[in-house]
C-alpha cells in the first residue's frame, strides 16, 4: 500500500507516545509511585495502534486491561491519565479505576469489566445501537488470547453474526494469559482468527508487531464491517514483553524467547528504521519528538501528583445500587 507521509508521521507519533507512556508507567509503578497494578503493554503498541488508525469519529471502543496508555490516542488528556493511575479526583474516574479503568465515554471508550470477556456483551449491545440509529460506526472490541476462549465471548459473537451488527472483534495474541502460553490452553494456533469461521465470519491475521501490516489489515476488516456485511475478525500476533503484572519474574517461560522478541520484533524501533530510511523522518527529528513528550508527560505527572487523592468515604460514591 502507497502511503501519504503526513499519514507515516502520525502513525508514527501515535506509536511512540503510547510506547513512552507504557514505559513511564512501569517506570513510576517500580519507583513506587502508583497504588495499584500496571499490566505493561510495552511491545505490543503495533497491534493496537494499527488498528485504532482505521477508527473514524462516532466509533465505539472496548479496550482491555493492557495497554494501559491506549485512552490518550482517542484524546484523554494527558493530566486526567496520570490522576486516574495515582488515584486522584482529576483522573477520570475520579481515581476509583486506577490503570485497569483509563478513558473516557466522551471519546467514544465504553469502559471495562475485570471480569474477562464480558466486555463482549455490551459491545454487541453498542452495535446494535449504532445499527438501530443507522449510524456509519462500529465498535472495536479488543480481547487477549485468553479471554478468547470464554463463554460470553461466543454468546456474543453469536448474537452479532445472527443480526449483522457491526463490530470488529479484534483479539491481540501476546501468546500468554498470564504464566499459561497460549499452546498450552487454546487448540488452535490462532486463537481468534481460526474460530471465526464457525460464526460465518471472515477474518485476517496480522503481524502484530508491524503497525502498517496491522493497519492494512484492520482497514480491509474495518471496511468490510462498516459496509453493513456484519461484524468481523482481526488477530495480532506478537509478544508480551513485561510479565503479566509489573513485578512477575516470568519463571515460567523462555526469557531467550523473550530476549529474541524484544530484539528483533520492537514495533518501535523497526518503524524507525524503516521511515529514517525512506526519508519520512530524521533521527533527529525522532530525539526531539522523544524528550518533547518527556517533557508533556512529567508536567502531566508533577499535575497529578498535586491534584487531591480520593478519600475513603468517597469510594462508595456513583456506584449503582
Ligand atoms: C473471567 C476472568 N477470569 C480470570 C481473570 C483473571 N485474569 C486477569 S488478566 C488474565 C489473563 C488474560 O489473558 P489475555 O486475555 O491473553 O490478556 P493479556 O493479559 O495477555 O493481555 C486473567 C486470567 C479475570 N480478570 N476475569
Ligand atoms: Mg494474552
Amino acid at each position: 500500500m502507497a502511503y501519504e507521509k503526513e499519514f507515516l508521521r502520525q502513525i508514527h507519533r501515535d506509536l511512540l507516545e503510547i510506547r513512552l507512556l507504557e514505559e513511564k508507567m512501569k517506570d513510576l509503578y517500580a519507583q513506587g509511585r502508583v497504588p495499584g497494578h500496571v499490566h505493561s503493554g510495552v511491545g505490543q503498541e503495533a497491534a493496537y495502534v494499527g488498528t485504532l488508525s482505521t477508527r473514524r469519529a462516532g466509533d465505539y471502543y472496548k479496550l482491555t486491561h493492557r495497554p494501559t496508555a491506549l485512552p490518550r490516542m482517542l484524546g484523554t488528556p494527558l493530566e486526567m491519565m496520570f490522576g486516574e493511575l495515582l488515584a486522584k479526583k482529576t483522573g477520570n474516574s475520579g481515581g476509583r479505576g486506577g490503570s485497569l479503568h483509563m478513558g473516557e465515554l466522551r471519546t467514544g471508550v465504553l469502559g471495562m469489566s475485570g471480569t474477562l470477556g464480558c466486555d463482549t456483551g455490551v459491545a454487541v449491545g453498542a452495535a446494535l445501537t449504532l445499527d438501530m440509529e443507522g449510524r456509519d460506526n462500529i465498535v472495536y472490541m479488543f480481547m487477549g488470547d485468553g479471554t478468547s476462549s470464554r463463554g460470553p465471548v461466543y454468546e456474543a459473537m453469536n448474537l452479532a453474526a445472527v443480526w449483522k451488527l457491526p463490530v470488529l472483534f479484534v483479539c491481540e495474541n501476546n501468546q500468554f494469559a498470564i504464566s499459561t502460553p497460549a499452546s498450552v490452553g487454546i487448540p488452535v494456533e490462532n486463537a481468534l482468527a481460526d474460530r471465526a469461521a464457525g460464526y460465518g465470519m471472515p477474518a485476517k491475521v496480522a503481524d502484530g508487531t508491524d503497525v502498517l501490516a496491522v493497519y492494512e489489515a484492520a482497514l480491509e476488516m474495518s471496511e468490510y464491517v462498516r459496509s453493513g456485511k456484519g461484524p468481523a475478525v482481526l488477530e495480532c500476533r506478537d509478544y508480551r514483553w513485561r510479565g503479566h503484572f509489573e513485578g512477575d519474574q516470568c519463571a515460567y517461560r523462555d526469557a531467550a524467547v523473550a530476549k529474541e522478541w524484544m530484539e528483533n520484533r520492537d514495533c518501535v524501533k523497526n518503524l524507525e528504521t524503516r521511515l529514517v530510511a525512506e526519508g519520512v523522518l530524521t533521527a533527529a527529528e525522532i530525539e526531539d519528538m522523544r524528550a518533547a513528550f518527556d517533557g508533556e508527560m512529567e508536567s502531566a505527572i508533577a499535575a497529578a501528583e498535586a491534584a487531591p487523592s480520593i478519600t475513603p468515604d468517597e469510594i462508595y460514591d456513583c456506584l449503582y445500587v
